[in-house]
């Protein structure tokens, strides 16, 4: 090699970094799910998207499986702009943005259809707005698809009698610890890595969560028996720090806008089908779906959807309105 290659190989590196690091804004997006999940599938491409339409000047990387931390200690990176984007399920945000708590409530939708309309009509901008207009420094831009959360347990729960005393493992949300003693059993907050252990130790005896998370998170191992209440529907915001977002032309700001949105409707087909090819996969690794009267759950969390609900009264009655 002359000497002029040489020089030429030692200075790439630094005339590369020169003519990226400039004018472009790097996002580091934080996934507590694995590579594959509907979530993170649509939200790589949202990624592409942004990469490919601002020609260089925003560059994506996805930090799937957690590895940034859990979603509370994400979710706080955000606010300070150390993670760039995130998307976190509501259930963690309810502690710190009080007012998205309306969408935290047990059985505040009819079904998953019903949370579907209602995230992509106003109401869902206005949750999201809150988010925004909060002291928390995020900017809510898009809502993902959690699917509906139901019980997983290692003994069987056929009616709400034998939930009475099981330990359950709930998201850390007040809210959720209230919900979960309401139907009888003892609500134990704890975040998403630390479940499996904690089913496998008997630290737990269940978690409530919806097919493809009890599938590839591996909680089936332990937890057998799956008990359709359908108690929560929890959708889950996109959120960017708000330093980031302060830093991006309106152009841009509008570019990430849209981006978002379209993942919000792209992630939904990948989340039925991923539904659909986890409920298969868990009763064929012997995990019973165990059909049950929802009645007395709804009853029994009546008092929640009380002391939670009374302030979002109005809200409560225009979301039962959409159809
Ligand atoms: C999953 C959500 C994820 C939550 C997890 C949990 O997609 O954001 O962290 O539940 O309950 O359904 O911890």
């Amino acid at each position: 090699m002359t000497l002029k290659h040489k020089w030429l190989l030692a200075a790439l590196p630094f005339a590369l970094s020169m003519s990226v690091s400039a004018a472009t804004l790097n996002i580091k997006f934080a996934e507590i799910h694995p590579s594959g999940y509907p979530t993170v599938v649509a939200e790589e491409h949202m990624g592409k998207k942004l990469e490919a339409a601002s020609n260089g000047a925003i560059t994506f990387k996805m930090f799937a499986g957690g590895v940034l931390g859990s979603e509370k200690e994400v979710i706080e990176q955000a606010q300070i702009g150390a993670v760039q984007m995130t998307r976190v399920s509501l259930g963690i945000v309810g502690p710190v943005v009080p007012d998205v708590n309306v969408f935290n409530m047990p059985f505040v939708f009819r079904d998953h259809e019903h949370m579907r309309k209602v995230i992509d009509g106003e109401i869902g901008q206005e949750i999201l707005d809150k988010i925004t207009n909060s002291d928390f420094n995020l900017v809510a831009l898009a809502w993902m698809d959690g699917g509906t959360r139901s019980l997983y347990t290692k003994k069987p729960v056929r009616s709400i009698e034998d939930l009475k005393g099981m330990k359950i493992r709930v998201q850390g949300n007040p809210l959720f610890l209230d919900m979960m003693n309401a139907m009888g059993g003892n609500g134990i907050a704890m975040d998403t890595g630390e479940i499996f252990s904690a089913l496998q130790t008997g630290v737990i005896d269940g978690a409530e969560n919806n097919p493809p998370t009890l599938l590839e998170h591996n909680h089936y191992q332990s937890a057998k028996y799956f008990t359709l209440t359908g108690h929560l529907i929890l959708p889950e915001p996109v959120v960017m720090s708000k330093t980031t977002w302060e830093k991006l032309t309106p152009e841009q700001q509008t570019l990430v806008k849209t981006v978002a949105r379209e993942a919000q409707m792209e992630e939904r087909a990948l989340w039925d089908a991923k539904s659909a090819a986890s409920e298969a996969k868990l009763k064929a690794a012997g995990v019973e779906f165990i059909s049950v009267d929802k009645k007395p759950f709804f009853d029994a969390t009546a008092p929640v959807r009380e002391k939670y609900g009374a302030q979002y009264a109005d809200l409560m009655k225009r979301i039962a309105e959409v159809q």
